[in-house]
């Protein structure tokens, strides 16, 4: 089944032209509604009727995250406040969030594009569907949420967390489909493990995995240890939230809802348009968006898109897997994380040096997150001996990550002198996760 066939199957000249009428009306629209965007086309010289087709994008200035967090709060909207219906965030570099408001209009174009992503899964009325993802400022609970609601299936809110509760919910109410992070879903194998639960005890078979990066290996664990079939969902908070791509039933690759989303590959050093095939930065304008319409937003994330037809009779174009970024930023536990954000509060706090170390690792599934910071001499000096006073630093240290970071790490105290230092570019992460 296909949700929307006339957007997902559009011939590549309609699509082309289209998107080429969409380009030039959301121009138009930022250029009239967005200061920071008007004063960009005016430095470069370039009129809204400057740009009438989709190949005219090359004209066009970048947007970055740095943008968004100069910008911060509400910079780049381009609606107002009236119209805007909902607000998400996702992390930024440093302490602020990268805050994205969406209009009625952006929240049903969303909730469609998921509900096309749900349809290629093989997602059907009669299934009841559990979305695991994290409900709140992460985009993708209520994202797929709504989804699951435009297409008519039933939508188990059951967010993370409550692992066991949630499980038993699965098996007694015989759920069929789930949405959630690649890593808690094999974390879910491993609890129906811990409780006795057998795959063979649930009706589980279709699974919209996303948020973060996974392989292929990890696909088969999920697979044999659910007892279903897993599929590939994309997105970012900035552009919508899930559903900027999805796997149909060929698995060869994940479609872009262009129709919304206009993708190109560049080279992220010289800012260069790459070729079909080869792998670069990828970089998204909105077509159609209200609340905050992005031209050309560098995703950081590298991928290629890949030439030729679908068997499944889609013809917008798909997406290779993400095979890195081009910047710092960690996925862990599905949420972004960045060192810098680390840093600015490490460096907030008097009794410690600015030589820290983020250990990341996956345990039984779990990503964990442990910092490892070094004391000051005087600090270290004075606490040495009284393990109740480095408790309570490491308990200090560890309360503000929580808030910047929105996920817990464990703190380690060093003493000075013991990080190691590198001999070249400083090194602040040791990702031990094999992905
Ligand atoms: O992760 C939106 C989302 C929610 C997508 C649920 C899919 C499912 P952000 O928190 O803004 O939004 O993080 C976006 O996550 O730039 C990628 O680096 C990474 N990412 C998202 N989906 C995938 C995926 C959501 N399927 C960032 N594979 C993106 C690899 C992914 N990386």
């Amino acid at each position: 089944m296909i949700y929307n066939p006339t957007m997902e199957c559009l011939s590549h000249d309609k699509m082309r032209e289209l998107q080429g009428k969409r380009l030039h009306n959301i121009v138009e629209y930022v250029y009239h509604n967005v200061p920071f965007y008007r004063h960009k086309l005016q430095e470069l010289d370039i009129l809204p009727d400057d740009i009438k087709t989709i190949e005219d994008i090359t004209k066009l200035p970048f947007t970055t995250k740095k943008d968004l967090r100069d910008n911060y709060p509400f910079g780049l909207q381009a609606a107002p406040q009236s119209e805007i219906i909902r607000v998400h965030a996702s992390s930024g570099t440093t302490g602020n969030p990268t805050i994205v408001g969406y209009t009625r209009k952006d929240v049903g174009i969303w909730s469609e594009c998921m509900a096309r992503c749900l349809t290629a899964f093989g997602v059907t009325r009669e299934d009841i569907f559990s979305v695991a993802y994290g409900y709140g400022l992460f985009t993708g609970g209520l994202g797929a949420h709504y989804g699951v609601e435009h297409m008519g299936a039933s939508v188990i809110p059951a967010g993370t967390g409550n692992t066991e509760k949630h499980l038993k919910l699965i098996r007694d109410l015989g759920v069929t489909g789930i949405a959630c992070t690649p890593s808690y879903a094999l974390y879910l194998a491993e609890t129906m493990d811990k409780m006795g639960i057998r795959k063979e005890d649930v009706r589980l078979r279709v699974g919209a995995f996303g948020a973060e990066p996974w392989t292929e290996q990890m696909r088969r664990e999920i697979e044999l240890r659910l007892g279903l079939k897993g599929y590939n969902i994309y997105g970012l908070s900035e552009i919508m939230g899930p559903s900027v791509s999805y796997e149909c039933q060929e698995q060869h690759g994940s479609h872009i809802n262009e129709d919304h989303f206009y993708p190109e590959i560049i080279n992220p050093t010289t800012l260069e348009p790459l070729p079909l095939g080869q792998t670069g930065e990828l970089v998204f304008t909105t077509l159609t968006k209200e609340g905050m319409p992005l031209l050309r937003y560098r995703t950081r994330d590298l991928c290629s898109l890949l030439p030729g037809e679908c068997q499944c009779g889609r013809t917008n174009i798909r997406m290779g897997r993400i095979e890195g970024r081009s910047d710092d930023m960690l996925i862990i536990r599905g949420i972004n994380v960045f060192p810098s954000q680390v840093e600015s509060v490490v460096l907030s706090m008097q009794e410690f040096a600015p030589r820290y170390m983020l250990v990341v690792d996956r345990v039984n599934n779990l990503d964990t997150l442990q910092v490892q910071v070094e004391m000051r001499q005087e600090v270290f000096t004075s606490t040495f001996d009284t393990p109740a006073a480095v408790d309570q630093l490491e308990k200090k240290l560890a309360g503000k990550l929580k808030s910047v970071l929105s996920i817990a790490a464990k703190v380690q105290l060093k003493a000075p002198g013991t990080i190691e230092r590198s001999q070249g570019k400083s090194v602040h992460v040791i990702d031990k996760r094999k992905l």
